[in-house]
């Protein structure tokens, strides 16, 4: 299914005139605050989202799965959903891959769809953490950090195959999660398990092309519940020291133990010049991979205050690579991640309207109450004209959800591929 143009201005036409009256009204007030309002709409549209291929789909727990119809049953069709979203919101140019449940059967064909929908190859991810079919080795006991050489070698020659697949299909970056722990204490010895997986790490940077960067997320327990190998940024960010400059830690919002100051953590990576990128998600409690924004918005946007005041001041770090690690077991896959997009972009756009230079002045004179004014006066705009706007002026949805259903997109999936295809992935 694709969406014609014709149509999308259709379902346009109804929120334009309160749309207009939003923006001009919002431009106004932000232009006599003396921000810059072109400058933040060029920002909202070059800001690109990955969206996971393990997410198009509906997730499920131990407890239970709860299908959803119409889903993506294989890669082309991820695609086409995922060209969908950015038909709609014009941030989701690109999508991040994860090995071995997308392996392209022919690669040129996948790029030129994925090429037709203004679509490029993110991330790639590797898996060690499922055992493959007639795979000679198992991960039970852990993949980089099994105490079994044979172990080791099978999981660093996985990790060069997706670096592989990746090159081929345009992709510039490898990220590397590992399961890798311990369910009990005494299970495993820390400092082999941890030296194993930075000499494997080091083996699988040495395939890497000079183009790529490999990004290391970490994850602070589960499936492992007693360690985790790489349970935390400050483990991350030694491995990445380890391997070398194209090495960088990767902040999965969902793995971090809670109320940890996540936007510390982005700051000091940043100021190192190692945060590498992002997995977006929300979470009340675990790693719930929940829409993202739908349960600490406040927090998000603190996270995108620093990630601006660095992208501002941190030359040593590079752009950092954003996408989406989401799962959804009661919602629309595609309303849902619609969702998540804009709640990036809302966070971003409120932390593009923080005066940063007002703020370190007032931080030096130890004005606290006027540091807490700044932000929040910045996060209590309402920012969606200027998202309606960069959406509408990149050729998108005023209202991407409103569109996505008067456009009955999900009927006419179910319509092209019945109600019982099933998504590779969570
Ligand atoms: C681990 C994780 C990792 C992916 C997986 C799908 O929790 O966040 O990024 O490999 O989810
Ligand atoms: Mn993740």
């Amino acid at each position: 299914m694709r969406i014609d143009k014709s149509r999308l201005d259709d379902a346009n036409k109804k929120d334009e005139a309160r749309h207009k009256d939003h923006f001009d009204f919002l431009s106004n007030q932000l232009t006599m605050k003396g921000c810059d309002v072109e400058s933040i709409l060029k920002k909202l549209s070059d800001f690109q989202v990955a969206i996971p291929s393990w997410a198009l789909g509906a997730g499920g727990t131990r407890f239970g799965r709860f299908g959803f119809q119409g889903e993506p049953s294989n890669l082309e069709q991820k695609i086409d959903d995922v060209g969908i979203l950015h038909t709609l919101t014009k941030t989701a140019g690109a999508i991040s891959l994860h090995i071995p449940w997308d392996v392209p059967k022919d690669y040129s064909a996948i790029k030129e769809l994925a090429n037709s929908h203004d679509i490029i190859f993110d991330a790639v991810n590797s898996n060690t953490f499922q055992d493959q079919k007639n795979a000679k080795e198992s991960y039970r006991f852990g993949s980089l950090s099994n105490t079994n050489r044979s172990v080791r070698e099978q999981a660093i020659q996985h990790n060069t195959e997706v670096i592989q697949i990746g090159d081929k299909l345009g992709s510039k970056s490898l990220t590397i999660w590992l399961a890798d722990g311990s369910n009990f204490p005494g299970q495993s010895n820390f400092q082999t398990a941890l030296q194993h997986t930075e000499d494997s790490l080091k083996d699988i940077y040495k395939t890497l092309p000079n183009d790529w960067k490999l990004f290391i997320e970490y994850k602070p327990y589960e499936p492992n519940f007693y360690s985790t190998v790489i349970q935390d940024w400050g483990t991350s960010f030694m491995l990445a020291n380890a391997c070398g400059d194209k090495a960088y830690t990767l902040v999965d919002l969902g793995h971090h133990l809670p109320n940890t100051n996540i936007e510390q953590i982005v700051s000091t990576l940043m100021l190192k010049g190692k945060l590498g990128g992002f997995h977006f998600n929300d979470s009340k409690y675990g790693d719930d991979d929940s829409t993202v924004g739908s349960v600490k918005p406040y927090s998000l946007f603190l996270i995108f205050n620093a990630l601006v005041y660095g992208m501002e001041n941190n030359p040593q770090n590079p752009y950092p690579a954003w996408m989406i690690d989401a799962s959804h077991n009661i919602k629309d896959p595609l309303e849902d991640l619609i969702q998540s997009l804009e709640a990036i972009q809302e966070a971003y756009a409120k932390a593009l309207l923080v005066d940063q230079k007002l703020l370190t002045g007032a931080q030096q004179n130890h004005d606290v109450v006027k540091c807490q004014e700044i932000l929040q006066d910045a996060y209590r705009t309402d920012v969606r004209p200027l998202l309606e706007k960069a959406r509408l002026e990149s050729g998108g949805a005023i209202n991407p959800i409103n569109a996505y259903r008067s456009l009955q997109v999900r009927e006419n999936l179910i319509d092209e591929r019945g109600t019982d295809s099933v998504a590779s992935g969570l």
